[in-house]
């Protein structure tokens, strides 16, 4: 090979490396199409009708084979263009490749369907084909002078980086059909479900509907997601079992059939998880369908001395749950469905624990597949090991939603959410510039486990200021103005928004 040929050659080698990393990244991200299918969908709907069916008359069933094949040849001739551009005209070079992600990126987002993450897997292709392109940037030129030995040593390099990508390459568009294969049969099970849950209603009056206040019913793809999963465990439901053991009369196995046979409940409930800041967005609210976990438990038997629940989910992460939230009564439910949808891949699919109370690392495992009845002195779980707090009760907490930025003169709803979950809220009150505590009107809500929506009308005069909420749970109990890190065990201190009124 010429050494005036290496620019070309890079160009080919980091489109190759950026179409491989956009299927990993496509796999991981979703039930979605990659890049290159997205772009062969927009020439197919680009292209005027007739010439369509004329293409496909001609090549018969290979029209869509034959357009995949077509798009990666262009994308490999467009980048032996721009890497031979190299030398010369870089800008113009690194340019056209960040054209062509943002190509991928406009195909993905253009599709009716799409959701905006799955634009990731073009941009972090264009990413790594940039990085490639520039790593092999510096073989375009020989140095006048150097011995044949130090250019036969620069042309193996060049030649084994070529094949380093590559094989690189090989492997990561390998991986990203492999996980998205895995994902669509666990998401095609999921579809195939057909279990006797509907959409919520949302119950009269808990949704105030103040412009910029969170919606009382967060919808499923609009949920806070924290997990340690760097892609979610696949599993199909006619392969789901729960073992039970430890400290019962009796160890069981449940299926997923077993599971559903014993009937479904629901609860509204607020999740919530421990690393939410003050004024954080780590919270969110539906109503789950589920078989309470309290009923399954009765039916193991619980040995004397027991008092905690060891859950661990299909890839090994694991909490530990005081036995008293389990049974007290409340709706602790081993959890099927999310707003009467089969929950989500993301959040647990088949099946994952519900908790009212208690934050999501001590008690809302997803994926679960095992639990050992215990003692709490004698396990570790994957947070408390980290230095996280053992018992993780949710703090009483509230949150200004509206107004975040500078307002005019006049009346202005300040409103948000309040909670306190399996408490209640009892009341929630706003100050502006330190001075009184204003209580404000609360949204009514169906129970006790649900955050609660509030606003108070202020009237606003010109000035910076600063407003402050705090809320008061069912105890009578005010939530503490203390300032506290969300480590060990949850935030505390008032949310406060800063702002200037013309
Ligand atoms: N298997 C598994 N379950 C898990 C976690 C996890 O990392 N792995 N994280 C927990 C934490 S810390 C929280 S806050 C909730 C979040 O649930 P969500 O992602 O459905 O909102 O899930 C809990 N369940
Ligand atoms: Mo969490």
């Amino acid at each position: 090979m010429r050494i005036t040929e290496r620019p070309a050659v890079g160009g080919v080698v980091a489109t190759i490396a950026g179409l491989a990393t956009s299927e990993l990244v496509a796999g991981i991200a979703g039930p979605s199409v990659t890049p290159v299918l997205a772009v062969g969908e927009s020439i197919i709907a680009l292209t005027p009708g007739s010439v369509a069916e004329k293409a496909i008359g001609a090549v018969g069933q290979l029209d869509k084979p034959l357009l995949v094949v077509g798009v990666v040849a262009g994308a490999l001739a467009i980048g032996a263009g721009l890497g031979s551009l190299v030398p010369r005209r870089p800008q113009a070079a690194f340019g056209g490749f960040a054209a062509m992600a943002l190509l991928g990126v406009v195909a993905v987002l253009t599709r009716s369907d799409s959701r905006p993450v799955e634009a990731l897997s073009a941009l972090v292709g264009g990413i790594v084909a940039t990085m490639v392109l520039r790593w092999f940037n510096r073989f375009a030129a020989q140095p006048e002078g150097r011995s044949a030995e130090a250019i036969g040593a620069d042309r193996r390099t060049f030649l084994r980086n070529v094949g380093l990508v590559l094989a690189g390459s090989a492997l990561v568009a390998g991986a990203g059909r492999w996980v998205g294969r895995a994902r669509s049969v666990v998401e095609d099970a999921r579809a195939g479900l057909a279990l006797p849950v509907k959409p919520a209603d949302v119950p009269a009056g808990a949704d105030l509907g103040v412009r910029g206040v969170a919606p009382w019913l967060t919808p499923n793809d609009e949920f806070y997601r924290i997990d340690t999963a760097l892609t979610p465990p696949l599993i199909d439901p006619t392969e789901w079992s729960l073992r039970i053991h430890g400290m019962v009369e009796r160890e069981m196995t449940l299926s997923y059939d077993d599971l559903l046979e014993r009937g479904l409940e629901n609860a509204w409930v607020t999740l919530c998880c421990v690393s939410n800041e003050v004024g954080g967005e780590l919270i969110g609210n539906t109503e789950w369908s589920g078989v309470p976990i309290k009923a399954i438990l009765s039916e193991v038997g619980i040995k004397a001395g027991a008092d905690a629940l060891l859950s661990t989910s299909e890839d090994g992460w694991s909490c530990g749950t005081p036995l008293g939230a389990l049974t007290d009564g409340r709706s602790s439910l081993l959890a099927v469905a999310m707003n009467g949808r089969p929950l989500p891949v993301d959040h647990g699919f088949p099946v994952r624990q519900v908790v009212p109370g208690l934050y999501g690392y001590v008690s809302a495992t997803k994926w679960v597949v095992d639990w050992e009845v215990t003692t709490l002195d004698r396990i570790e779980a994957y947070w408390t090991q980290r230095g996280w707090g053992e018992k993780g009760p949710i703090k009483t907490q509230s949150r200004i939603d509206t107004p975040r930025g500078d307002v005019d003169a006049g009346t202005v709803k300040v409103a948000g959410v309040a909670w306190a979950q399996h408490r209640g809220i009892e009341k929630v009150e706003v100050r502006v510039d330190e001075g009184p505590w204003r209580e404000a009107t609360l949204a009514t809500v169906p129970g006790i486990d649900t955050w609660v929506q509030w606003v108070w009308d202020w009237d606003a005069e010109r000035g910076d200021h600063t407003l402050e909420v705090r809320a008061t749970d069912k105890t009578s109990a005010p939530q503490t103005a203390k300032v506290a890190d969300v480590l060990p065990d949850g935030a505390t201190g008032y949310h406060g928004v800063g702002l200037a009124v013309r």
